[in-house]
């Protein structure tokens, strides 16, 4: 029965990208090359975030650890990882990480034709109480061999040819979507494997959960303060929705994703384009929205449709259930209209 199936099918996160890759016969597998160094990466940090409270207690992570080296903090860590594997992999073109203030044009020698856009830890100021943490990325393909420059990687979130996520939690959890749906893979550290354990998530077209932080309420714009009173206090007497902030956005999305309902980080009197970075926050996890079935709102526009002008620009953004969705864009419409 479906238990066995588990334990002889074993689908893992390598088999099931080069399934989807046999349907494109002119791929030469690039991009599941790329995908198992990411993977590695994912593998890596998981290790070492599991470590890190251990590290802490019995001191190796205090400023000099047993080698003698100054310990490293684990986003600084994790961000070495990625981009080695990254470049390593031989596929890449040119790196943006959350770490780095520019932009890493990759050696000829070792060039491909993939831009990762990645936060190789995002939300690591959770680390230490215990709260899931998660690697976010977004991969996009250049057309041709050429010098590599910003503008391949300045593109809107809708150019992307995959996204995804790897959460660092109760257990490490990666979701990937390559355009065609979204599905989710969990690592069985016995086997050193990611095995696919959500095929084809889609997330519920209407939810009863909003994911906000409330404590940026004086701020707000009228339409989220206007969605936000509705949440609390329904017109039309449903029940009201529950409020779950985890503050780690890899958290709040995938629940948002298994669940529904609505995330939000919207623009406030004292941030105009939020907090939320577009390259490796906003664009990956609207991506893996549209994919599952969601939407991904700015405020203004279509997420995926933003063309960054800085790599680490921010913007606004409501991600999640269609019909939540559909009624933060209605409040938006109705403002613009007003001005
Ligand atoms: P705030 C974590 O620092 C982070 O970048 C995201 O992971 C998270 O969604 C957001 O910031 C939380 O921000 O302002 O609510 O603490």
């Amino acid at each position: 029965h479906a238990a066995d199936a588990h334990r002889t099918d074993l689908m893992t996160i390598t088999r099931f990208v080069l399934n989807e890759q046999s349907k494109y016969p002119e791929s030469r597998g690039d991009f599941t090359i790329l995908l198992n160094h990411i993977v590695l990466g994912c593998k890596f940090v998981c290790s070492s975030v599991n470590k890190a409270g251990l590290a802490k207690l019995i001191g190796l992570a205090g400023e000099i650890n047993i080698q003698g080296e100054e310990q490293k903090k684990l986003d600084v860590l994790s961000n070495e990882v990625f981009i080695k594997a990254l470049v390593s992999s031989g596929r890449t073109c040119i790196l943006v990480s959350e770490e780095d203030e520019d932009a890493i044009i990759v050696e000829p020698s070792k060039r491909g034709r993939y831009c990762v856009v990645f936060d190789p830890l995002d939300g690591s100021s959770n680390i230490d109480c215990g709260v899931s943490i998660g690697t976010i990325f977004g991969i996009y393909m250049v057309k041709d061999d050429h010098e590599p420059t910003l503008a391949d990687v300045l593109q809107p979130g809708k150019q992307m040819v995959a996204a995804g996520y790897c959460m660092y939690g109760s257990s490490c959890t990666l979701v990937l979507s390559t355009g065609k749906g979204v599905n989710g893979f969990t690592l069985d550290p016995s086997l050193g494997e990611f095995i696919l354990t959500h095929p084809d998530i889609r997330i519920p077209k209407k939810g009863k959960i909003y994911s906000v932080n409330e404590g940026n309420a004086k701020n707000w714009d009228g339409p989220t303060a206007k969605y936000v009173e509705n949440c609390k206090f329904p017109k039309d007497g449903s029940p009201s929705k529950s409020l779950r902030y985890i503050g780690s956005m890899v958290a709040d999305v995938h629940r948002t994703l298994l669940y529904g309902g609505t995330f939000m980080y919207p623009a406030d009197k004292k941030s105009p384009s939020g907090k939320l970075r577009v390259l490796y926050e906003v664009f990956p996890m609207s991506f893996l929205m549209e994919n599952a079935g969601g939407q991904a709102f700015t405020g203004k526009q279509r997420a995926l449709d933003l063309v960054p002008t800085k790599i680490h620009d921010r913007s606004p953004i409501f991600l999640g259930s269609y019909d939540d969705i559909e009624e933060i864009k209605a409040l938006y419409a109705a403002e613009g209209k007003k001005e």
